[in-house]
């Protein structure tokens, strides 16, 4: 039968100081005190939509110009707010395992850009990132932070000034491929579709061979990166879990540290 988690910063910094291979598996959560809503519960909604209908490529599919009006604030949001005490503690002990000679991975389900922009250098982006388009023709990927992304999107999006009565906006005006001139979309793995299989790669090697895991603001519900944490467990190994949830997601994991993990894990690496 297996314990329940506990919250002893103490303890989980002794198990910290030791492991040689540490992987923080990052959500939405993370970003969360950096003003970046999360996916599901309050805060998921975009408009009338909720965000995780419209990350689909059936969405795409059926209205294009919807999907990039969405995508065009989340960029806007993105680029404009800034790393939050969580990144920069993640970032910060990557630093001193490296001067260690100790190895330290963020692999992240978000596409927002800050855990390298706080100074995080191994990232693995599960989900692709908001700052890259790929042609829906050629396959051609960009890098483009341009802001607005083209010219029909300026003023789109933000749902405070929602204006429903506007036109849809024509598909030949939405943002093009600077090779093939085709229609791009943004950079993102949507439900149904396939991870980079390079990074999905790296990243269960990591977690076969951590010997700590680091669970931080996610609902652990979207696979495959929901049942990385579990495998660790499974193997024997800790995993911390950092969560506004008072509840674990797992009672396999060793500890569990409720509250905003700009707060918590700050506390916690010390
Ligand atoms: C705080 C906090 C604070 C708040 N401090 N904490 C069974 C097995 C395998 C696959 C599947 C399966 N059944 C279905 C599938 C397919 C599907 C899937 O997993 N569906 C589930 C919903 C069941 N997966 C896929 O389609 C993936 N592809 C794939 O598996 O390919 C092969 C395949 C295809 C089809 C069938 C079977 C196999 C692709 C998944 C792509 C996910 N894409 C999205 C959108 C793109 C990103 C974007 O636009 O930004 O990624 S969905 C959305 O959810 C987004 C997120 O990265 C992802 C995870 O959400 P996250 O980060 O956990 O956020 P929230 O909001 O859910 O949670 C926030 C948490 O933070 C909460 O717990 C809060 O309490 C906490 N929190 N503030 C600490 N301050
Ligand atoms: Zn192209």
């Amino acid at each position: 039968m297996s314990k329940r988690p506990i919250s002893d910063y103490n303890e989980f910094q002794k198990i910290i100081g030791q492991a040689q291979n540490i992987v923080a598996l990052t959500g939405a959560g993370v970003s969360a005190e950096s003003g970046i809503p999360v996916f599901r519960g309050a805060g998921g909604l975009w408009r009338t939509h909720r965000a995780t209908d419209l990350a689909t490529p059936t969405a795409f599919k059926a209205n294009p110009a919807l999907v990039w009006e969405f995508y065009h604030y989340r960029r806007e949001v993105a680029f404009s707010c800034q790393p939050n005490n969580a990144h920069k503690a993640l970032a910060k002990y990557e630093k001193l395992c490296k001067e260690q000679g100790r190895q330290f991975w963020v692999i992240t389900q978000n596409v927002d850009g800050l855990h390298k922009r706080a100074g995080s250098e191994n990232i693995l982006e599960l989900h692709g990132c908001l700052e890259k388009v790929i042609c829906t023709k050629c396959r051609h990927i960009d890098v483009n932070r341009e802001s607005p992304i083209c010219e029909a999107l300026r003023g789109r999006g933000d749902p405070a000034k929602a204006d429903e009565t506007l036109p849809i906006i024509p598909l030949n005006e939405l943002p093009k491929c600077s090779k093939c001139k085709g229609l791009v979309r943004p950079y993102i793995v949507w439900f149904g579709e396939n991870l980079d299989p390079d990074v999905l790669d790296k990243s269960r090697d990591l977690v076969e061979t951590c010997d700590l895991c680091l669970v931080i603001g996610t609902s652990s519900v979207v696979y495959p990166a929901a049942m990385f944490a579990p495998m660790v467990a499974e193997r024997g190994k800790p995993v911390a879990e950092f969560n506004l949830n008072e509840d674990p997601f797992d009672d396999g994991f060793c500890f569990h540290f409720s509250g905003p993990c700009g707060t918590t894990l700050p506390k916690a690496l010390g």
